[in-house]
């Protein structure tokens, strides 16, 4: 019912989520893989990163072989998403 209490433990909460959105911190790179054969690799790749945390979107190219990556640097680092895809099947190209 209203007026309805706000305690301090619920403002804590809120400023505490605000922080997590405000030291969020996106990367874009563009990756060379050149074992993209068709749509399928595309969304085996897609799926690789599905659950792997600091990765925002992953869009892989079976025309270009390239992935296109959004990532969080503080969170995952680019060996990591190297290891990724070669775990996939699809290692980077030097
Ligand atoms: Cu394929």
């Amino acid at each position: 019912m209203y007026p309805y209490p706000v305690g301090r433990e619920s403002i804590e909460k809120c400023n505490k989520r605000q922080k997590e959105v405000i030291t969020l911190n996106v990367q874009e790179t563009t990756l060379s893989v050149p074992d993209i054969g068709c749509d399928g690799c595309v969304n085996t790749i897609q799926g690789a990163f599905k659950h792997v945390p600091g990765v925002q979107a992953v869009q892989a190219d079976a025309a270009t072989k390239q992935v296109h990556l959004s990532y969080d640097p503080q969170v995952i680092t680019m060996e990591r998403v190297e290891s990724v895809l070669s775990e996939a099947g699809y290692p980077v190209a030097k």
